[in-house]
């Protein structure tokens, strides 16, 4: 009979002697939050039954977004436990402390409870997307210094898919790990073990609506991409509009996704704290490289919580082609203006 690795045995037998247990708590906290929020969206397509956000339904309960239903699942799992020191999510301004009424720990959790959720009513897949920090102040309860670390400084991060089966992939920094949701036990199973970016790599990811946005260099690297130069790679287009489930293809199978910054502005649309860098930890951790065009995205330090970043990640070699045409074509031509 063929091994069953749980995440719950899979996260332990990665902690070391010394931990005390409080980081593997957490991250089984975040896998009850991610079947919570499993069977929520699953049900999703029911909503004409239901009853949409705002409405009541057939049983009377009034309904939540769904991106709010997820942060609150969050929340209520993980303020209480003494675990963490502070809460930074999509969907609120303010950093979210935890109450005075309970102990405080020694880690700081960002997250985006449900990314891509304007795909629900067209059943495509979404994602929640995680990352622990180290709290910086020790003495004090958490303030919001304690979230603003690069992504380099991450203790852990991950994401749960909630698609055709629901993973739950993440990484403490010895790999990247995928676990699937088996709906009749109600349980995560080890099925990706050590996930590896594929080369050569087969998809790049880019919305093309927005080409006359962007930057010449960028432009040009998606002509590459395209097959319009001699030395094109030879890699084909997929772009489901859902950052997680994007992510998620181009891991398993290699490719590169792109959100650029649009109109000469710095950053694109996505954030810096909660979705670029937990998964560019990740991609690191899989053999690959994440870039704002210029620099490493793990290196950048957040100046504020809910900060946009440009986005390019995936296979090293084309992250560092895309880096060269920034530089070839955006700053040589900003120098001889
Ligand atoms: P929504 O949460 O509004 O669906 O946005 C999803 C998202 O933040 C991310 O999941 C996608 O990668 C990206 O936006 C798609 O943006 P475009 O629609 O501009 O391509």
């Amino acid at each position: 009979m063929s091994t069953v690795t749980t995440i719950e045995r899979f996260i332990l037998d990665q902690q070391p002697e010394y931990a005390r247990g409080e980081l593997t708590n957490l991250l089984y906290d975040i896998a009850l939050a991610a079947k919570i929020i499993a069977h929520k969206t699953n049900r999703a397509g029911l909503i004409d039954i239901l009853g949409e956000a705002g409405q009541t339904n057939v049983q009377g309960e009034s309904q939540q977004k769904l991106d709010i239903y997820a942060h609150n699942i969050v929340r209520q799992l993980c303020d209480h436990t003494g675990r963490l020191c502070l809460m930074v999510s999509e969907e609120v301004e303010e950093a979210v402390p935890i109450p005075d009424k309970y102990s405080k720990g020694s880690y700081v959790l960002v997250f985006d409870p449900l990314d891509g959720s304007s795909n629900i009513d067209v059943n495509v897949s979404i994602g929640t997307i995680f990352g622990i920090y180290h709290c910086v102040d020790h003495e004090r309860r958490g303030r919001e210094e304690d979230a603003l670390q690069p992504a380099r400084d991450l203790v852990a991060a991950g994401y749960v898919l909630y698609g055709a089966s629901t993973m739950l992939v993440y990484s403490t920094g010895s790999g990247v790990h995928g676990f699937t949701l088996n709906p009749e036990y109600g349980e995560f199973l080890l099925s990706h073990p050590h996930l590896r970016l594929p080369e050569p790599p087969a998809y790049y990811s880019v919305n093309a609506s927005y080409y006359r946005r962007w930057s010449p260099g960028v432009q040009r690297f998606v002509d590459w991409l395209e097959g319009k130069e001699a030395d094109s790679p030879n890699v084909s287009a997929r772009y489901i509009g859902s950052l997680v489930a994007d992510f998620h293809r181009n891991l398993l199978r290699g490719g590169i996704f792109c959100y650029p910054a649009e109109g000469g502005r710095a950053g694109g649309k996505l954030r810096l704290l909660y979705e670029a860098g937990p998964l560019a930890y990740l991609i690191g951790q899989a053999g690959g490289y994440a870039s704002d065009g210029r620099r490493a995205i793990l290196d950048i330090v957040p100046t504020h919580l809910h900060q946009r970043v440009a986005l390019f990640m995936g296979n090293r070699s084309l992250v560092e082609r895309l880096e060269t045409f920034i530089r070839l074509e955006d700053e040589a031509g900003a120098a001889e203006a």
